[in-house]
């Protein structure tokens, strides 16, 4: 009987790991290219998006809070991590019991095909690169732990000298693994029909198109564009990879409380007048003073137009929309049919969606946090109840209504000290649907002063503003508060992000040197 040393039976135990995923994803990635696939047959992504499902409210808001955007990182670079020292463990449960260390490795791969057939659209083809994969990843445990059946093992054991190849054979075995996973990530994930797809894609022009007013920005240095350019828009979804929808296959589906059913394509959708609209865009899992928030000009078909064409019934209350991933959102009807830019948008800043923002068609509703509203690739609406339905994170303990708080940010000075004297501060205010009227800053513990505002060109949008202040030498706290234009001060009640969007001023703290 071979005994590795521990070093030897943990890298044993990672190469058999690495071979299990790696064969999966390859297979994985064939089966999504070639073969074409509805579900999630990568057991890696399956099982990390089960995770991110089974996600309550606390745990996404920290997520956000310590990871911000990178969340989806953190989780992919924390799954390696879990993988990694589970596999290690096996090795080394393997050292003295290799059948537990297969049954464990089984287990494994039992868990993983649960995930992947329970996921949205799957096909009982898609277990394949889970079974292969385990298949595989068991030879290679066999092999390099050869037991008393040693004469037996498919692979010559690594005995007597060769013993110390172990590290050498399950090392190399380890790095293909890696290079599977890579090699069945890059397979599956191009999605290059889509690619050509969004170049071809030509955003309609409109009747009326937004002109923003020049004096909406102040251009102070250092604060964040009034319009946020597309690759700098903040980005926060469900999926880890992007869904990849064919326009050319895109249908969206009226349907529910209404008078008649409506289903429109692609073509039908873009042969409709469509408008512009200017709007902010909020997520409630920002912090107070944070900057997932982002303001463009979406092209898209007025959602009540949709909505007049199928004729939603009497006691109907909500518009619950769904995701090509199966995400949804809950929105009032009321607010989708009150006259405000509630859009189907095909276009953002002039260009088709980027492909993270929902291409080819999302839903934006300005005064709507986007988790009730936002819905990115957006395949269904289903006009309903609020008493008869549910969305994604209202059934993980977010507020199943999510009306935009009025906010305000100080976005410069920030994080540095500054010489004493004349100096600007600036920031950004919203309350999207109701506008800013106004906004004040205090300094330490002085009186409120009244800010310069920017130009407001809609009340959907973001406003800048600006106060000139001599600063003196010291440490000072800067605090701003905004109004919004129904006259209603924003609170100074601090709230987390859960359930319903973090509340309370937004203060910094800057050094001025004497
Ligand atoms: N399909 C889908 N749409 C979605 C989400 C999602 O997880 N899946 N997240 C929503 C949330 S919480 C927000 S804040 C906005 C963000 O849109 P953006 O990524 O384009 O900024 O998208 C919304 N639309
Ligand atoms: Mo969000």
């Amino acid at each position: 009987m071979v005994r590795h040393s521990p070093v030897e039976a943990a890298a044993a135990g990672l190469a058999s790991g690495a071979v299990t995923l790696g064969v999966a994803e390859v297979v994985a990635g064939l089966l999504v290219r070639v073969v074409g696939t509805d579900g999630t047959p990568s057991p890696l992504l399956a099982v990390a998006d089960s995770f991110v499902d089974r996600t309550p409210a606390w745990l996404k808001d920290a997520a956000i809070a310590a990871f911000g955007t990178g969340d989806k990182a953190a989780l992919i670079v924390g799954t390696g991590v879990v993988l990694a020292a589970l596999s290690a463990g096996l090795g080394l449960l393997a050292r003295r019991r290799r059948g537990l260390a297969l049954a464990g490795l089984t287990l494994l791969c039992v868990v993983a095909l649960a995930a992947v057939l329970t996921r949205p659209g799957a096909a009982p083809a898609d277990a394949a690169p889970t079974v292969l994969g385990g298949g595989a990843g068991l030879l290679v445990l066999v092999a390099l732990f050869p037991g008393s059946s040693a004469a037996r093992a498919p692979t010559p054991a690594p005995d007597g000298p060769g013993r110390r190849s172990v590290l050498v054979l399950g090392g190399s075995l380890a790095v293909l693994g890696v290079l599977g996973i890579v090699a069945g990530r890059v397979l599956s994930g191009a999605g290059e029909v889509v690619r050509a797809a969004r170049r071809a894609f030509v955003v309609p022009s409109v009747a009326v198109p937004v002109a923003v007013d020049p004096a909406a920005e102040q251009g102070v240095r250092g604060q964040p564009p009034f319009r946020t350019p597309n690759a700098e828009f903040y980005r926060i979804d469900t999926a880890l990879a992007v869904p990849q929808v064919d326009p050319a296959a895109w249908r969206l589906r009226v349907h529910g409380m209404v008078r008649r059913e409506v289903e429109i394509d692609m073509a039908d959708l873009l042969s409709r007048p469509m408008v512009e609209a200017l709007v902010t865009l909020t997520c409630v899992s920002n912090q107070v003073g944070g900057d997932l928030a982002g303001t463009a000009v979406w092209t898209g078909l007025p959602v009540s137009e949709l909505l007049a064409e199928a004729g939603p019934l009497p006691g109907a209350d909500m518009v619950l929309s769904t995701s090509a991933d199966g995400w949804t959102a809950s929105t009032p009807l009321e607010v989708l049919t009150d006259g405000r830019d509630a859009v189907l948008a095909v276009g953002m800043n002039g260009e088709p969606l980027p492909p993270e923002h929902g291409f080819p068609a999302r839903l934006v509703v300005p005064g709507l946090y986007g988790y009730v509203s936002a819905t990115k690739w957006v395949v269904d609406l289903e006009v309903t109840r609020f008493a008869d339905a549910a969305a994604y994170w209202t059934t993980r303990g977010w507020a199943e209504r999510g009306p935009v708080k009025t906010a305000s940010r100080i976005d410069v000075p920030r994080g540095r000290s500054l010489p004493a004297g004349p100096t600007t501060v600036a920031g950004v205010a919203w309350a999207q649907h109701r506008g800013i009227s106004r906004v004040e800053v205090r300094v330490d513990d002085g009186e409120w002063l009244p800010a310069d505002l920017a130009a407001e060109p809609t009340v959907d949008a973001w406003r800048q503003w600006r106060l000139a202040w001599e600063a003196t030498p010291g440490r000072h706290t800067l605090t701003v508060r905004a109004t919004d234009g129904t006259g209603k001060t924003q609170t100074s009640a601090e709230a987390p992000p859960v359930p319903d969007g973090a509340s309370g001023w937004h203060s910094v703290v800057v050094d001025v040197e004497g």
